[in-house]
């Protein structure tokens, strides 16, 4: 196969400046994880906006950068203030997010922000152009970069073009509300190998498809003139051995060396041997049924007072698109609900809820996820949910229990789960009882399966998978050409 490249929104590296010096900082997230080995085995580019408005910095500093994130085979895309805030917290997250996830009363439908983002999508789409030659092949990420595909195709199509959708692909009736829906589902079939974390992502592309555009699918084709379009569920995973050996190397630290935080619920255990902990981590975001679940939590203490006193919620949220009006009514809301647990059925020895509001290293992500008895995975909608995959892996002790929303994509693969509606606060509050209350034996046998699944398709067999198929695509477009 040639070259590889990769084009997300963000580049794997966030820039840090200090003085005169210019520092980058790799992301540690799952993308950034599963791409860096593909387009480095490659050969190819990894291109996207390196995180800076391009207003802050002058054309000196700005070169330096390049420069420098071109030693990691990384081009930039520059954007300023005003594409930021009209195409990225704009059209992406205050139009496709909550389109995407049936959040339609969310849903701005602003002109300006359209323009914008098909604007930002040809910039980005200009950039990669200047890099690609006939037979390259290029791997293009997410909601932001819809419009790209085709607006590579059009321009080069001799390139072998794959796209993954991280988050839901919505049912046809939803879709359809937008005006510009059409346009995006043209934008995604300029792509020859199109990803969807689920199968049902996938049937409700090919309905859309068939719905505004007409054409015929058959099995997982889709035929447009002298085109075949693949489309295929490519469930993503995580990179689980590392997971994995992070909790047990923390089993087999001297004491002395344990983090604060480890130290903090050792003593949470010493003090009542039967007391239990329940793990929520999500980004502070309305996809997330964050309010859903301090409610149920509210429940499950109300109906089952024996806990009382024994069970806490540790509750982290990261900070996410904090401009955006809905996500600040979130917080609010969050806030509100945290103090209203802690008001109604804490006590000096007792706080129901622990809430984190910010980033946490991964050492402390790691030490929640192996202390605690129970992980709370409520999302309303969530395209995958990676954080039910990483709880599984760093179970080294194979117990521990997931209540996990059947409207995650990752239910799909963790039916030993115990599967909830997000809407249904009585459900979630009984399955907190339930999870409690598992017997060990039954708690290993849930995990012995799912740690199996998720293991053997991680995110470097995702990464892996995904390639194949577009050196498939590649072998079929040569001999379409060669008629
Ligand atoms: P997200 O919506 O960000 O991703 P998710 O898949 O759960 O959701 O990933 C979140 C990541 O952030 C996890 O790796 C988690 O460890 C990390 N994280 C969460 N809280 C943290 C905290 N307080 N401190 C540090 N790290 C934290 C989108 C889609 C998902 C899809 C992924 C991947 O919305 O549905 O699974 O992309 O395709």
């Amino acid at each position: 196969m040639n070259r590889i490249h990769i084009v997300s929104n963000r580049l794997p590296f966030s820039i840090n400046l200090k003085d005169d010096q210019i520092d980058l900082i790799p992301s540690v997230g799952g993308l950034a994880t599963g791409m860096r080995s593909v387009y480095k085995e490659y050969n190819g580019k990894w291109i996207g906006w390196p995180g800076l408005p391009s207003d802050d910095i002058d054309d000196g500093l700005a070169d330096r950068i390049e420069k420098k994130l071109f030693e990691e085979d990384c081009i930039s895309v520059h954007l300023s203030k005003r594409e930021i805030e009209l195409y990225y917290d704009g059209f992406s997250n205050r139009t496709i997010w909550p389109l995407f996830h049936y959040f339609a009363q969310y849903i701005d439908y602003d002109p300006e922000l359209w323009e914008a983002f098909v604007n930002v999508n040809k910039k980005f789409a200009d950039k990669a152009l200047e890099t690609l030659e006939e037979g390259d092949t290029i791997w293009i990420h997410d909601y932001q970069l819809l419009l790209v595909p085709e607006m590579i195709k059009s321009k080069k199509p001799g390139v072998t073009i794959g796209f993954f959708l991280h988050i839901p692909f919505p049912s046809f009736e939803v879709l359809r509300i937008l005006p510009w829906r059409k346009e995006l589902i043209q934008g995604m079939l300029g792509a020859d190998l199109i990803g969807f974390h689920t199968y049902d992502y996938q049937r409700h592309f090919f309905s859309s498809v068939r719905r505004l555009m007409g054409y015929e699918i058959s099995f997982n084709q889709i035929q447009i003139e002298d085109r075949i379009i693949i489309v295929d569920a490519f469930p993503m995973g995580i990179d689980y051995d590392k997971f994995k050996k992070a909790a047990s190397d923390i089993f087999q630290k001297p004491l002395q060396e344990k983090s604060k935080l480890h130290r903090e619920l050792e003593k949470y255990f010493l003090l009542s041997p039967d007391r239990k902990l329940i793990l929520s981590i999500d980004r502070l975001d309305y996809s997330k049924g964050i309010p859903n679940r301090l409610k149920a939590f509210a429940k499950f203490l109300k109906d089952y007072p024996e806990f009382v006193g024994k069970v806490t919620l540790i509750m982290l949220a990261v900070p996410s698109r904090g401009t955006v009006e809905h996500y600040i009514n979130l917080k609010k809301e969050v806030e509100e609900l945290v103090g209203n647990v802690n008001g109604q059925f804490g006590n000096i020895n007792y706080t129901p809820v622990w809430y984190f509001y910010r980033s946490m290293p991964f050492e402390s992500l790691i030490e929640l996820y192996s202390s605690c008895d129970v992980a709370l995975v409520t999302p309303v909608r969530d395209g995958m949910n990676l954080v039910a995959k990483e709880y599984v892996a760093s179970r080294t002790n194979r117990t521990g229990v997931i209540i996990l929303s059947e409207m995650a994509g990752v239910a799909k693969e963790m039916g030993e789960a115990l599967i909830i509606n997000p809407n249904n606060i009585n459900e979630i509050a009984d399955s907190i009882k339930q999870a409690l209350t598992m017997p060990l034996d039954e708690q290993r046998e849930r995990m012995i399966f799912l740690q199996d699944r998720i293991k053997r398709y991680d995110v470097f067999k995702w990464s892996s998978e995904f390639v194949k198929s577009l050196s498939r695509m590649e072998n079929i477009q040569n001999s379409l050409h060669a008629k």
